[in-house]
């Protein structure tokens, strides 16, 4: 039996030391991205502070912290752990490093847990108003996929209404935050493949309920309770579940809602900004709000208001993951991402930045109140200081957002009154997007209507494709901006990985041509230019362009969405998911949500990139469960590496090892006319 010849790329230490991580700190300009870096000349001339700035002055930054061995639980604290051994090796309770390094992790997972999952419940109400007649302005717009859901997690469907059956729907996503009984979550037991449910079963990390999940956390995590590393670890795995969950209500409310997202064209970057008409920035993570902005600005009255206000029109584009929501279904456009936000509001162009929850910087108000933009906070959750708040009512959801449109008009006219001279830096890249994974199946079905999804497996086993990758996730400035991003797209592209994504990543794509046929002819190696090739020469007469280099799957709950493509794949080749050549990866890495999710990436059996390091190195014990023990238990396992060249090597050797792999196996089960084995 061959061996897999290279394994030298399967280690677990980050290739660069921790003091050479930060490459010239004190720069200000950390992004390749030119619309920021001419953006950043205005900010610098007019003496405003962004994030690129805050982040400078905070460097050097603590080491306890960085390597996760600072504690705060309770307040006889702050601890550090300060030496190897003797009184300074623990906590004032005597919490070692194993101890608080696992702690913290879990409650970043907690954290994440909560707010994928609240933005999930939060659209599982509004689904369940919308069936009882209370929020009229919200339907049921993808009637296929109410019935393909409740299906799915075993409702009976015959002889009953959309609207009956979204209410029974809306209810059993509902119960499964917080039901009390011992039965597993239906969003998670209805989409997994069983191999993973016994694994996970088998490890006792099955959540019950989405919030008791994240209670048990904070609970465990109280001073004095739990101490054993690998059980917070396992406890944090239970809410990572959750988190899967929680998005996958997300996903398929915001679907049946909203529509389920199919190819649509758009575009990306400031310059989809312009100065003579009204431009409002949707910002946040809520498609119920910036879908409901953008369904306002279509009607009548709004664009005779905008008309009698002087505007040529009207310009709703996104920031971050609710952004990604409304490009994915209406095609609209991007202006940035999440390190972006401030930078866009730099243009002196924006009427109305509207945000609702998550990665909304608060330095976002000081940037407004100078380039007179209004900054909308909208969730009672969610506020911000010297900002307007506009409280957003889903029982009179249009009347809300005309109402946000209407103060970007009034906004429009002071601009314009005041003869003030907006810079809009002139770059924007063509975009598709709206790769749902029906979009993605139907793409397959066109070369195979009977197994789809094996188009993509036997690309995979005939060596065309060298596997797929899921690009995740943030901007961190510990890298540079858009540029970790733009490297592991180009290192995989040139590999032959084929990619999907979610999240900031894919606008850092969007904004350098890697969302359109460009990138293909610019990065794709021969294999993977040859599968894009024949994705689109049998979808042509359907498809608004040609494909794409990486496939925009949406937002950062769309996650859902990778997990169930993975699953479907599984599911084709007859293995458990380890043995699918599918890696992760988050070049820029930074919230609760990234962690949480890159969890659950492991969990499912999938190994996962980070580009930025978390706050793991002050243990050794935790660093090597999450890069190495995991992967014995659930076959997936952290890649923690800052250099993205060698990051992308070892993504494809973790491909490539798993393609020989599957080879062996499929040759012995030839062999001995056996099943393939179902373990990993
Ligand atoms: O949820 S990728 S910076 S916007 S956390 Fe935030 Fe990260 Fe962007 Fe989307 Ni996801
Ligand atoms: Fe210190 Fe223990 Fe309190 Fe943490 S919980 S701050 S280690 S005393």
């Amino acid at each position: 039996m061959p061996r897999f010849s290279d394994t030298s790329l399967q280690n677990s230490k980050p290739s660069v030391a921790r003091k050479d991580r930060i490459k010239d700190p004190k720069n200000v300009k950390r992004t390749i991205d030119p619309a920021i870096l001419e953006m950043l000349d205005v900010t610098k001339e007019k003496n405003i502070i962004t994030t690129f700035d805050r982040w400078a002055a905070q460097q050097p930054q603590c080491q306890f912290g960085y390597t996760g061995i600072c504690c705060r639980i309770c307040f006889q604290g702050p601890c550090r752990i300060r030496a190897e051994e003797g009184p300074g090796s623990m906590g004032i309770c005597g919490a070692k490093d194993y101890t608080i390094v696992s702690r913290n992790a879990i409650r970043m997972m907690a954290g994440g847990a909560s707010a994928h999952s609240d933005h999930g419940r939060h659209i599982a109400h509004v689904l369940h108003a919308a069936a009882t007649g209370h929020a009229p302005d919200y339907k049921v717009t993808d009637a296929d996929k109410l019935h393909r859901v409740a299906k799915r997690i075993g409702l009976n469907v015959e002889g009953k209404s959309d609207m009956a059956l979204a209410k029974e729907l809306a209810e059993v996503a509902l119960e499964d935050f917080g039901k009390q009984d011992e039965s597993p979550l239906t969003f998670l037991w209805s989409t997994a493949i069983d191999a993973r449910k016994s694994k996970w079963t088998e490890m006792d990390i099955v959540p019950t309920a989405i919030d008791r999940s994240v209670v048990e956390v904070m609970h465990r995590t109280h001073i004095g309770v739990d101490a054993d590393p690998i059980n917070l670890i396992f406890g944090g795995c239970k809410a990572a579940l959750a988190d899967l969950a929680g998005e996958q209500v997300a996903t398929d409310m915001s679907d049946i809602l909203f529509g389920t997202p199919k190819p649509v064209m758009s575009e990306a970057n400031m310059g989809v900004l312009d100065g003579d008409k009204v431009n409002i920035i949707v910002h946040g993570h809520n498609p119920l709000l910036s879908q409901m902005v953008v369904y306002a600005s279509k009607e009548q009255d709004i664009l005779d208001e905008v008309k009698t206000a002087g505007g040529n029109g009207i310009i709703i584009a996104g920031i971050c993951c609710t952004g990604n929501e409304v490009l994915m279904r209406s095609g609209i456009p991007i202006a940035n991402n999440y390190m972006g936000a401030e930078l866009v509001i730099a243009t002196g162009a924006v009427d109305v930045m509207v945000v609702d929850v998550q990665c909304i910087m608060p330095g976002l108000r000081n940037a407004a109140e100078c380039f007179g933009t209004k900054l909308v906070t909208t969730l009672p959750i969610s506020k911000i200081p010297g900002s307007y708040h506009f409280a957003f009512d889903d029982t009179r959801a249009m009347e809300s957002a005309k109402g946000i449109i209407r103060l970007a008009i009034e906004t429009f006219k002071v601009r314009k009154a005041s003869g003030k001279v907006v810079q809009i830096p002139n770059y924007k890249s063509k975009v598709m997007a709206g790769f749902s994974l029906e979009a993605m199946m139907d793409l397959f079905a066109a070369i195979n209507p009977d197994q789809p999804i094996k188009v993509l497996t036997d690309a995979i086993e005939s060596g065309e494709i060298a596997g797929v990758c899921l690009l995740a996730g943030c901007n961190n400035l510990a890298v540079v901006h858009d540029k970790a991003h733009t490297d592991v797209i180009k290192g995989l592209a040139a590999k032959n990985v084929f990619m999907v994504g979610t999240g900031c990543v894919m606008q850092a794509a969007a904004k350098f041509g890697m969302l359109s046929y460009e990138g293909v002819e610019k990065y794709a190696g021969p294999g993977l230019k040859a599968f894009i090739d024949r994705l689109y020469e049998a979808n042509k007469a359907k498809l608004p362009d040609k494909l794409p280099l990486a496939f925009h799957m949406g937002s950062c709950v769309d996650n859902s969405r990778v997990a169930n493509l993975w699953s479907a794949m599984a599911d084709q080749m007859g293995v458990d998911v380890p043995k699918v050549p599918f890696v992760a990866s988050a070049p820029e890495g930074m919230s609760e949500k990234a962690v949480v999710i890159g969890t659950w990436v492991i969990l499912n059996g999938i190994p996962c990139h980070v580009g930025p390091i978390p706050p793991l190195e002050g243990s050794d014990l935790v660093w090597s469960t999450v890069t190495c023990v995991a992967n014995d238990v659930f076959g997936g396992y952290f890649i923690l590496e800052t250099d993205m060249n060698v990051a992308v090597d070892k993504l494809v050797a973790a491909l490539e090892y798993r393609t020989w792999k599957l080879g062996i196996h499929k040759k012995v089960a030839a062999e001995y006319e056996t099943e393939l084995t179902g373990t990993f």
